[in-house]
């Protein structure tokens, strides 16, 4: 490889195209089931298959690490990234300040991982005070009012909550993604919302480890932030974009 921005995969040395691969099979341990692991990855295009693990996983169930040799490369020159991925996110007080200056009260948020999900740790991490990764969640900012309503809550509960509340955004976490339960909760939310009138209402965002923007944007969401996210920079997204909207408003 000459040109640096064309890039693959390396194990000892650059362009070596090593990949490290981990999966599991329905077939029991043994012999066989190392093989047709081995077909398995020749057939994915894989060169040079090695197994460096098999483990008997159980109920006729076998775990595998593999490596494997590609030739596929990358041009990063020719990568481009959503922009909620590269937002540069400003600090607390800066926030504060940057919303102080265009609106008078702190504005109303509020978040729940919505239908069967029972996972919080995301939803606190944005909303809770003590934040996430050094970095504080929204109820610890001067110009948000957050409200965690917590888990399992019906995407009805959370819709009449905001009104309630009168709030700006509804912020939803999705983490459980079997059979696509996240997709289908977070497209019963947009269509309840539609069904009230109500979508236009809000801004909404939707968080998870397997959220990205784009699929949160193709479900009807506003914005919507994977693993990682950080309180700041949903804070930061959500300060410029309502000041964006009140001043196309006047
Ligand atoms: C802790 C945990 C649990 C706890 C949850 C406790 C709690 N109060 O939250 C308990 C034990 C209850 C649990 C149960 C289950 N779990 Co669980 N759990 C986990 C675990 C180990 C950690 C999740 C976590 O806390 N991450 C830390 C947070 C900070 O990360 P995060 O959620 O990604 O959030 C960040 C971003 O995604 C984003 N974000 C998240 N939400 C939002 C929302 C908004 C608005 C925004 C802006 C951003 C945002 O910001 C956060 C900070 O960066 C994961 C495995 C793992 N290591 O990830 C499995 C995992 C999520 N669980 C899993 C499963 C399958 C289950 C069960 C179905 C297991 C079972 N068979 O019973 C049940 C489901 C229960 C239910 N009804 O939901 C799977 C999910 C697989 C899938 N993709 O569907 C995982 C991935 C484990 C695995 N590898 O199989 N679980």
């Amino acid at each position: 490889m000459t040109n640096s921005s064309i890039i693959g995969p390396y194990g000892d040395t650059l362009g070596d195209g090593q990949v490290q691969l981990s999966f599991t099979l329905p077939a029991p341990h043994g012999p066989k089931a190392e093989e047709a692991a081995k077909q398995l990855l020749a057939r994915m295009g894989f060169k040079d298959v090695r197994v460096a693990v098999s483990r008997d996983i159980g109920g006729g169930f076998t775990f595998f690490v593999a490596y494997g040799r590609t030739s596929q490369t990358v041009n990063l020159d020719e990568v481009t990234v959503d922009p909620v991925l590269e937002l540069e996110a400003l600090g607390m007080h800066e926030v504060d300040d940057l919303l102080a200056g265009e609106f008078e009260r702190p504005i109303v948020v509020v978040g729940a991982c919505i239908g069967s999900d029972a996972h919080t740790v995301g939803i606190d991490a944005i909303l809770n005070m003590k934040g996430f990764a050094g970095d504080y969640g929204l109820e610890r900012y001067h110009m948000f009012d957050a409200h965690n309503l917590g888990a399992q809550v019906e995407p009805e509960e959370l819709i009449r909550r905001a009104v309630e509340l009168d709030a700006s955004a509804i912020l939803v976490s999705q983490v459980v993604t079997q059979k696509d339960a996240h997709i289908h909760q977070l497209a019963r939310l947009v269509e309840l919302l539609e069904a009230e009138g109500l979508r236009d209402r809000f801004l909404l965002i939707a968080g998870g480890p397997y959220i990205s923007n784009a699929l949160a944007k193709e479900l009807g969401y506003d914005a919507g932030f994977g693993r990682g996210a950080k309180p700041s920079h949903v804070a930061t997204w959500i300060a410029r974009r309502m000041i964006e909207e009140e001043r196309t408003a006047d």
